[in-house]
């Protein structure tokens, strides 16, 4: 697969990298760090990572506009980490002469001519490293803390729930990665980590206001009223999600924040117990096993994923050897 990847990329002279809509570093470190790489190894491509941008992630770099159809008759066009036609931002694929998806979410529909899907990769920055090193397509340094902010960040820092063998793997990509590239991580991890005041007050907020039922569902609602109170957007809010691991007792984590501005309610689901891209994807989301997302109209809807989830808790609990869950195992 990579040979192939790699064949088709040498092939092309005009290249379009798309990713899913509402970008974060995972997609855009893999879209940006791609196009750069593959500007380095063959100076004459046309390359385009293409999609909206997002003032938040500006130090990932810029984006192109795309080009005119009729130059994409004769181009490739490379979606990355975006399992669905639906989630793909700003280009049609069938406007292409070919098309490749690299993609580490769990399978949902087959959308391009060529499919690397590995829902066993933390990220797909790390499926892009992986590209380079088994193809000897060489990464440029500003390519590598592109992918480097980009695992980091869909992995929570190291902390994902996968088994032993990926997990080495990451490590073994990551560890070449940096051997090669010999990139300096501490302002990388400025770049994803440094927040301002206003957000840890709402994170305080939530730890005070956190509602826990009885099967290990951690949840919050926060209100236009709330999240304006706080100075903060509700994508921010929801991000927030992030930073509730490892509660003990608390095996699902929820924010629920109100987007008045569309209309909608977000939902922000993580877990390190049971699986719960499923229930996401029955309210307009979908995403991972362990971090996953939806969008509902009502309260009503958004209480019914907190039900639901709660009961895959309780069926997850009941599933481990007597019921108990090891803390510390
Ligand atoms: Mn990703």
């Amino acid at each position: 697969m990579h040979k192939k990847i790699f064949n088709r990329i040498k092939k092309y002279n005009t290249i379009v990298i798309a990713r899913h809509i509402g970008p974060d570093p995972d997609s855009l470190g893999a879209q940006i760090g791609l196009k750069d790489i593959i500007i380095n190894n063959f100076p004459n491509k046309n390359v385009y990572a293409v999609g909206a941008p997002t003032a938040k992630f500006k130090y990932l770099g810029t984006l192109d506009k795309l080009p005119d159809d009729k130059h994409l008759e004769e181009a490739l066009l490379i979606v990355i980490d975006t399992p669905d036609k639906k989630r793909i931002d700003g280009v049609n694929v069938e406007l292409f002469k070919e098309s490749i998806k690299i993609d580490h979410h769990p399978f949902i529909e087959s959308v391009c001519d060529i499919e690397w899907i590995d829902d066993t990769s933390s990220s797909a920055c790390q499926m892009i490293i992986e590209l380079c090193m088994k193809t000897k397509l060489e990464i440029s340094k500003y390519a590598a803390e592109r992918l480097f902010m980009g695992l980091v960040a869909d992995t929570n820092r190291f902390l994902f729930n996968h088994d032993n063998e990926s997990t080495v793997k990451t490590f073994d990509l990551v560890k070449k990665l940096l051997m090669s590239s010999k990139i300096d991580v501490t302002p990388l991890y400025s770049n994803l980590y440094l927040r301002n005041i206003n957000e840890m007050k709402l994170q305080g907020y939530i730890s005070q206001n956190m509602i826990i039922t009885e099967n290990g569902v951690g949840y919050i609602t926060l209100t236009e009223q709330i999240i304006k109170e706080h100075k903060v957007d509700a994508a921010s809010a929801g991000n927030l999600v992030n930073n509730f691991n490892y509660i003990e007792g608390v095996l699902v984590w929820i924010m629920i924040s109100e987007d008045n501005k569309q209309n909608l309610l977000r939902i922000n689901i993580r877990s390190r117990g049971p699986h719960i891209n499923t229930v996401a994807e029955e309210y307009n989301g979908g995403g991972h096993k362990y971090a996953s997302g939806a969008r509902v109209k009502t309260y009503d809807e958004a209480y019914e994923i907190v039900e639901k989830l709660d009961e895959l808790c309780k069926e997850y609990k009941e599933s481990l050897e007597g019921g108990e869950i090891d803390e510390n195992k």
